[in-house]
């Protein structure tokens, strides 16, 4: 059976990229969740499971088979579901989803860096510095296109609920936990994904976690 290696659900932004993608995969998967930076951090991320991605989650293992990183993550699930639950079948429309993940994975740094994922927390709205409203602006420009060109009568990016849409996800638990503003369009779309039964229990499951990281618990990252 596959097995996925995550961090905190509370905090583990990429983790949570890779566990939806397990989900998504509809392939049955073992979960095995470990605490980040706790007293057994540098000892259990030097061990071999941890070994091939240098210590970051998610790892995902498929019997001596190792893929890390998120999005590789998304690609082998993909490709080993049959080629059909994470990308859309339009040539155009899957090219612009697989910029928008790739978009993601390499960029929004200071919305990354300043507001990082705690999905257990709602902070009172404050100003949000300008290179994390210039990242906020440009997925506020995706996302409408996205939705306008693609989304046609579903829910999601490209209709149906993807990869692009798991490669955002977190983003859309960041603009929640800080409050941060968006284009009035977004909220219907940020809505479907919240609920999305897939999330509701990554939700759930953090609110359930008793590690508290204090570095992740402030209005604002330094
Ligand atoms: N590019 C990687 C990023 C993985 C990553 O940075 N994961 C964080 C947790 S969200 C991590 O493992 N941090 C622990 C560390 O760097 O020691 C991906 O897409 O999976």
């Amino acid at each position: 059976m596959l097995k996925l290696i995550i961090g905190n659900k509370a905090y583990s932004s990429w983790s949570l990229r890779g566990w939806l993608a397990a989900k998504q995969s509809g392939l049955p998967f073992e979960e095995m969740v470990v605490p980040l930076y706790d007293a057994e951090w540098d000892r259990r991320r030097a061990g071999d499971e941890f070994a091939p991605s240098s210590g970051k989650v998610p790892i995902l293992w498929d019997g001596d088979v190792v893929v890390w990183d998120s999005l590789a993550i998304i690609e082998y699930l993909n490709e080993k579901s049959g080629g059909t639950r994470f990308w859309p079948a339009d040539d155009a429309a899957r090219a612009m989803a697989r910029s928008m993940a790739a978009e993601m994975h390499s960029g929004f740094a200071a919305l990354r860096r300043k507001h990082s994922m705690n999905v257990r927390q709602v902070f009172p709205p404050s100003r949000p510095d300008d290179d994390v409203v210039a990242d906020l602006s440009r997925i506020m420009e995706l996302w409408a296109q996205a939705r306008a060109r693609f989304g046609g009568e579903g829910q999601f990016l490209f209709g149906e609920f993807g990869a692009a849409d798991i490669m955002y996800a977190p983003v859309i638990t960041r603009i929640v936990t800080y409050s941060l503003p968006v284009a009035r369009f977004a909220t219907g779309y940020m809505d479907a994904v919240l609920h999305h039964p897939f999330m509701q229990d990554w939700i759930a499951a953090a609110q359930e976690e008793e590690w508290v990281i204090e570095q992740f618990e402030k209005p604002v990252n330094g």
